[in-house]
């Protein structure tokens, strides 16, 4: 893949839209970094926030499953991928995955896989995130964690839609767990118990099974 290296921008995924599929957009901060519902993503100097352009290959929600997998395998033990985008150390937010689909009429045109790791970055005491300068108690070569998160990101890419789906529930920290997920049409609380082939979350509640395409997940 090309990687295209820019200083400030507004957020790479934005960026990505106009960028052939096997390009790279990597910035040393964005103005306007964003997470899931257009929420705000700290993107402070020191971070790692890059975007894929993929070929639209599998389902948009498998690449957000790649992503989390090989940012969980980049960085080692003690860190754990969350449903649906997010690896956790301790449970800290040390990364954010934002995939989305562009589309050309109604055929989807690429993917673009935007990975957003607290690396050096300075983040807000209010946010419940650490970095790994923090973790690891010095500086973190940013390229390096690329390097290693781009090698393991292209392995897990040989995996076919079912072993990609093994893979990450048997990574996936969410799973077997009593949990609150707030989601846009309200709160479900109970036991984690599956992950569908559609990347979807699925808690048996008191009422039955509930099956959610999204949400906030906190452990009880
Ligand atoms: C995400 O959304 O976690 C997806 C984040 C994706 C960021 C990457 S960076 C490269 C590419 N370009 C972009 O513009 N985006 C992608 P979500 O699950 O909705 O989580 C967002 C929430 O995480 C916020 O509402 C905050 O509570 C929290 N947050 C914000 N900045 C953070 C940070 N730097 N580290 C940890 N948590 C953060």
């Amino acid at each position: 893949m090309k990687i295209k290296r820019l200083a400030k921008v507004s957020s790479t995924n934005e960026v990505a839209r106009d960028e052939k599929p096997g390009t790279i957009i990597v910035a040393r901060e964005q103005a306007r970094g964003k997470g899931r519902f257009g929420r705000v993503w700290e993107s402070g100097k020191g971070g790692l926030w890059m975007s894929l352009v993929v070929v639209p290959s599998r389902p948009v929600q498998e690449y957000t499953m790649l992503a989390a997998l090989a940012v969980r395998g980049a960085l080692g033990s003690g860190f754990s991928v969350k449903w649906p985008n997010d690896v956790l150390y301790k449970g800290k937010k040390v990364c954010g995955i934002l995939s989305e689909a562009v589309f050309s009429g109604n055929k989807p045109e690429k993917v673009i896989v935007g990975i957003g790791v607290n690396v050096n970055n300075v983040i807000s005491s209010s946010l419940n995130a650490v970095s790994l300068r923090q973790i690891r108690k010095k500086e973190v070569p940013v390229d390096v964690a690329m390097q290693h998160i781009l090698g393991a990101f292209t392995a897990l890419l040989e995996l076919s839609s079912e072993q990609l789906l093994e893979r990450y529930k048997e990574q996936c920290s969410t799973l077997g767990k009593d949990i609150r997920a707030a989601t846009l049409s309200g709160d479900v609380v109970g036991k984690a118990v599956d992950i569908t082939p559609e990347g979807e979350l699925v808690v048996q509640t008191t009422r039955g099974k509930k099956v959610l395409q999204e949400g906030d997940v906190s452990i009880l």
